[in-house]
């Protein structure tokens, strides 16, 4: 995330991450405060066996758009709200990328939504997860059956 101030949007990905089992580093940096770490951080991203980035920042946000420069792996943006512009400037510095440079953006503050489709994702070689994320579906949808109004 782009900033501390990101962490109680970016907490939610963190909670599905950890209640799929799934593995993940949990770092503040800044595309434009600390470029040189930004760099570093994601060039190594790969080669420390990182399957899919997940970047939430918010306003200017180019935090999603440079990782997915620096690198081939996939990479998911969250779009923060905003206190100006109620989020959409960050939607839309996340969502407009050049052809050749995907990012895949979620809801403003979906971070939630953010660590399931990485979970989708790293599910593709892992039964394991594809199978978790088979009964969490079937979870989900026994409680829309089972609601009471
Ligand atoms: C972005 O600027 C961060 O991702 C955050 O959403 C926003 C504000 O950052 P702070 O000024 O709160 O550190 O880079």
């Amino acid at each position: 995330m782009g900033s501390v101030s990101d962490y109680d949007v970016m907490s939610g990905a963190e909670q599905v991450l950890s209640d799929f089992g799934v593995e993940f580093e949990k770092r503040v940096i800044s595309a434009h405060r600390t470029p040189d770490l930004m760099y570093e951080y994601t060039k190594g991203a790969k080669d420390r066996g990182v399957g899919v980035i997940i970047a939430g920042a918010g306003g200017a946000a180019h935090l999603a758009g440079v990782a997915a420069g620096l690198t081939t792996l996939p990479v998911i943006a969250v779009p923060m709200q905003t206190k100006a512009l109620g989020g959409l400037d960050s939607l839309l510095s996340m969502v407009q990328m050049p052809t050749g440079i995907p990012v895949a953006t979620v809801a403003i503050g979906g971070a939630k939504n953010a660590a399931l489709l990485a979970v989708e994702i790293l599910a593709l070689s892992d039964p394991g997860l594809s199978e978790k994320l088979d009964k969490y579906r079937q979870e989900q949808a026994e409680k829309v059956l089972n609601s009471k109004i």
